[in-house]
């Protein structure tokens, strides 16, 4: 059966990308154009507010970040990436689990696309400053949560990592930059090492220059 990732080049769909690289699952990737006026109508069938990340596995059709990457362990991860229930750790990877896609998400998305929120320029820019005020507590939050690193549970990897990780790869997202957080840029440098991870970010690079674009990251990887 064919796994399928709708993508846009450097978007929350990185982090579905790079669990298929770590997971070691083959499968096609499906670049599609968002944000347009009249939506691909092949994401639209798969995606229907048309964005990305979307994944088909044979007839099933699964979108939300979070959702697909816990399918994705669930399925194929054989034990790896999770926090089983019955864990004494479980009500921490369900808390961080949640934290990141609805404390963290919105205000990232703030930061690159405040029009999604308000028509005129000026409210634009307040409510970015506001979203960044947010986006120092919080992580302050996750830099404390990861004291023990370089995982959220210690040496054990989980999907958390890859959905902090890979949205942690954006410079845009910190008020000043990483290095405010120290055990977030702990973080973000062990991710840069996972062969899935540089295999995800030089596929986007690839393509981004195809585009015409360049792809920056917070932390530069050693050996790029
Ligand atoms: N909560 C969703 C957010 C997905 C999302 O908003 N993705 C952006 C790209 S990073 C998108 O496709 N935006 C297009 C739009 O808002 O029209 C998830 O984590 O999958």
């Amino acid at each position: 059966m064919t796994i399928r990732l709708y993508l846009g080049t450097n978007t929350y769909a990185l982090t579905v990308q790079a669990l298929l690289e770590e997971l070691a699952l083959p499968h096609e990737l499906r670049w599609v154009k968002i944000f347009q006026e009249t939506p691909d109508p092949d994401l639209l069938r798969v995606s229907p507010h048309s964005r990305v990340p979307a994944l088909e596995d044979g007839d099933l059709v699964i979108f939300e970040t979070g959702a697909v990457a816990l399918y994705l362990a669930e399925t194929y991860g054989k034990g790896a990436l999770l926090i089983p229930p019955g864990d004494p750790d479980r009500p921490h990877f369900l808390q961080w689990f949640h934290f990141l896609a609805t404390t963290l998400q919105p205000d990232v998305m703030m930061q690159f696309h405040p029009e999604s929120y308000a028509a005129d320029a000026a409210t634009q820019e307040r409510l970015r400053q506001a979203a960044f005020v947010r986006l120092d507590k919080v992580f302050h939050t996750l830099d404390a949560a990861l004291a023990d690193g370089p995982w959220f549970f210690g040496d054990k990897l989980s999907i958390l990592d890859f959905l902090l990780g890979m949205q942690g790869t954006w410079p845009e997202i910190y008020p000043d930059t990483i290095d405010a957080y120290p055990n977030i840029a702990r973080h973000q440098r062990a991710m840069l090492e996972r062969p899935s991870v540089r295999r995800t970010l030089q596929i986007h690079q690839a393509k981004m220059r195809e585009n015409g674009e360049d792809l920056i990251l917070a932390i530069d990887p050693a050996g790029w």
